[in-house]
């Protein structure tokens, strides 16, 4: 009874939370903007429950993504160590089985977890600063999922790495990254006195100065030390403002470590909770808060997506393209997909369907000059879709309850 009561009390307070969030209310402390944080996403799991009791009662979807089966995906901190294992176990599976992009296409794409790594380099200039940025990732990081489940006999669903707890302690201690079992492995072997990042130079951009991290070599602990990165490099930023690409191309099989060097300085000034609820909360448009989110180029704001990508450094990690081969890549993009699920569901009708859903063309920064994206796009995973990623079109990936998703964020 008491219990029930603190339940409903906590649900009022997240419930006033969604409806009355201001930007200039987020609290500066990184500690109590994390607890404003997760009072927004409790609440906006709820106002999804919601939602689907309500449509249920309409029929609204016909019934497809019902409270009933209804997936949750949860912070990797709050798995059991048996679901963590569960999780790295199939990723090692998928790492294991062979890859369907032929061979004559794409080299060093040896497994189903390298399928994925193609797709994305393959489409990396008309998925990044393009229209179709958000919902791309949202539906790769949806069909990775389900090759977990299908192909490698997954039963939990795909976790998310929350940046703002991390950036309230370090990386390197944090369950995620400590090298334990039950992380997603740890730091690469330390290398010693590690120039500056200097990323934009090779873009004509005002350079941007960026902490070295704690590593930078090989990652020997937790459950990918033994993973060997196949394809790349394709543009990988190293430390001292050097980009490196494999001139026999970003296809080509090129096995060598998988690399780490956790930056809890990156993560803290770019990804911390604050810097999410900024992302969040101020009035804007799908073309503000994607900016936002993904930082301007030459601004000095790598945004919080390219905090949590950058504060993972090393190789693959840090190569625009290749990120994808880093296993941590699809928990990054899972809390990506969060914060802009939870801005969604501040403003749904507007925000999860319909032609203001989504803003921008077709190119990379609309260059070259591209066309508009629309709702009517197209979004297809060359090889990595398999069965279950069929090519589909924006509109019926907007919301994470209708089209082919019933998932919500924990
Ligand atoms: C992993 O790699 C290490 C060397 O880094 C090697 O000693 C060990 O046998 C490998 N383990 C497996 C399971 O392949
Ligand atoms: C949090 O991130 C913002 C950028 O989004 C930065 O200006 C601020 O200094 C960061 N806070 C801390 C405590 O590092
Ligand atoms: C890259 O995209 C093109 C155009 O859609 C496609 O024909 C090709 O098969 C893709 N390559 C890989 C490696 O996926
Ligand atoms: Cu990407």
């Amino acid at each position: 009874m008491r219990t029930g009561n603190l339940v409903l009390l906590a649900l009022q307070a997240a419930s006033s939370a969604l409806a009355a969030p201001t930007p200039d209310a987020i609290p500066a402390d990184p500690k109590a903007a994390l607890a404003q944080l997760e009072a927004l996403g409790s609440a906006t799991f709820q106002q999804v429950e919601e939602e689907l009791v309500a449509a249920e009662k309409k029929r609204i979807f016909g019934g497809s993504c019902t409270l009933a089966n209804l997936k949750i995906r949860r912070e990797w901190s709050t798995l059991t160590s048996n679901e963590k294992k569960a999780y790295t176990n199939a990723v090692k599976c998928l790492m294991s089985k062979p890859a369907l992009t032929p061979g004559s296409l794409a080299p060093g794409a040896k497994t189903r977890f390298d399928d994925f790594i193609s797709t994305h380099i393959n489409q990396t200039m008309t998925i990044h600063y393009t229209g179709n940025f958000l919902v791309w990732h949202r539906y790769y990081t949806w069909v990775y999922e389900k090759a977990l489940q299908v192909e490698c006999g997954y039963t939990g669903t795909q976790p998310y790495w929350n940046w703002g707890l991390t950036a309230l302690t370090s990386l390197e201690t944090s369950p995620h990254f400590d090298g334990s079992d039950t992380s997603l492995s740890g730091n690469g072997v330390p290398i010693p006195n590690q120039p500056d990042l200097i990323l934009g130079v090779s873009a004509g951009l005002p350079p941007l100065y960026l902490p070295p991290g704690t590593g930078g070599g090989c990652v020997t602990s937790g459950p990918f030390k033994n993973y060997t990165v196949n394809m790349g490099q394709a543009a990988l930023d190293v430390p001292g403002g050097i980009i490196i690409s494999n001139p026999a191309g970003p296809f080509a099989y090129n096995p060598r470590c998988f690399k780490r060097d956790l930056t809890t300085a990156i993560n803290r000034m770019f990804a911390n909770a604050s810097s999410i609820l900024n992302t969040i909360l101020p009035p804007q448009n799908i073309a503000d808060f994607q900016m936002k989110l993904q930082g301007v180029p030459g601004s000095g704001d790598i945004g919080i997506h390219g905090g949590g990508h950058f504060s993972l450094g090393g190789d693959p990690g840090r190569d625009f393209f290749v990120s994808p081969g880093d296993p941590a890549f699809y928990l990054h993009h899972a809390m990506i997909d969060r914060v802009w699920w939870i801005w969604q569901q501040l403003n749904p009708s507007n925000r999860a369907q319909g032609s203001t859903a989504v803003a921008g063309t077709r190119t990379f920064l609309n260059n070259p000059p591209s066309a508009a994206t629309t709702i009517e796009d197209i979004i297809e995973f060359d090889f990595a879709g398999s069965t279950f990623g069929p090519p589909r079109k924006i509109k019926d990936l907007l919301s994470t309850t209708s089209g082919p998703f019933c998932y919500a964020y924990l």
